[in-house]
């Protein structure tokens, strides 16, 4: 009997990515809540990112939410979270990689800034971030309701959560996700409604105050040093 333990923390969108993977395919695990702010010194140890979600598989240890997600689908039987042909897989890969590397530093680096003239800069960087996922989910999503079509994929698990905190965005930064992203409203509802996100989602008023030193900009742990900067987490 295999075992596997999930290093997470409650209020980390990477890690739900792979709270929702492991809910989806209902893999039996561990779960240990690392306070991000104050982590425990063998975190480092596990992780040379001291991030978390980390997973360990028997001695197997392995980092990076998009990776492990892809390693759970690939060794655990139940629902496949991945197209099965080639260019379907490197097609999720491309939207899940876009999505990190190329949308969310601009998303978080707006909600870091305080000068007011620069968020406003980055809001229309953002509005414009959602239109171009308004129009691959046009020519990749064929009619839904996921973001690769009619089955749910680690792409759905991957950006859902960030669409959840879309809420904080409001408050303290006047974000809305626009009605005319028909395709991405309808998704986040589609998506949203599986039991592998109500069990893993938080209300607002969870959220608020967990995000106001982001908003404030005196955060200080890691991913806030890169999200200031603008640089992929
Ligand atoms: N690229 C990483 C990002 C993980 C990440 O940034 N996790 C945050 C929590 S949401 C973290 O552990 N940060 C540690 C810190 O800020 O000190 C992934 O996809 O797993």
């Amino acid at each position: 009997m295999t075992r596997l333990t999930l290093y997470t923390a409650e209020v980390c969108p990477y890690a739900q990515r792979t709270r929702i993977v492991l809910h989806e395919k209902a893999i039996a695990h561990d779960q240990i809540e690392i306070d991000l702010e104050n982590k425990p010194a063998w975190l480092a140890e596990l992780t040379p990112t001291n991030r978390v979600p980390v997973i360990r598989h028997d001695d197997f240890i392995l980092w990076e939410s998009a990776t492990i997600n892809e390693y759970l689908d690939a060794s655990f039987p139940g629902i496949a979270l991945q197209p099965l042909d080639e260019r379907g897989r490197a097609v999720m890969r491309n939207e899940i990689r876009h999505f990190d590397n190329i949308f969310l530093p601009v998303f978080y680096k707006l909600l870091f800034e305080q000068n007011e003239d620069v968020q406003t800069d980055l809001r229309r960087q953002v509005l414009s971030g959602f239109e171009f996922m308004e129009r691959r989910l046009e020519l990749i999503q064929s009619d839904g309701p996921y973001w690769l079509g009619a089955e749910p994929t680690l792409a759905d698990a991957a950006m859902w959560p960030f669409f959840e905190r879309i809420g904080v965005f409001e408050h303290y930064r006047r974000l809305v996700l626009p009605a005319t992203c028909v395709r991405l409203n309808q998704w986040f509802v589609a998506f949203g409604a599986r039991p592998s996100v109500q069990t893993t989602t938080h209300d607002l008023e969870y959220f608020l105050p967990r995000y106001a030193q982001y908003a404030s900009g005196t955060a200080t742990g890691l991913s806030a040093q890169a999200f200031r900067t603008g640089a992929a987490n």
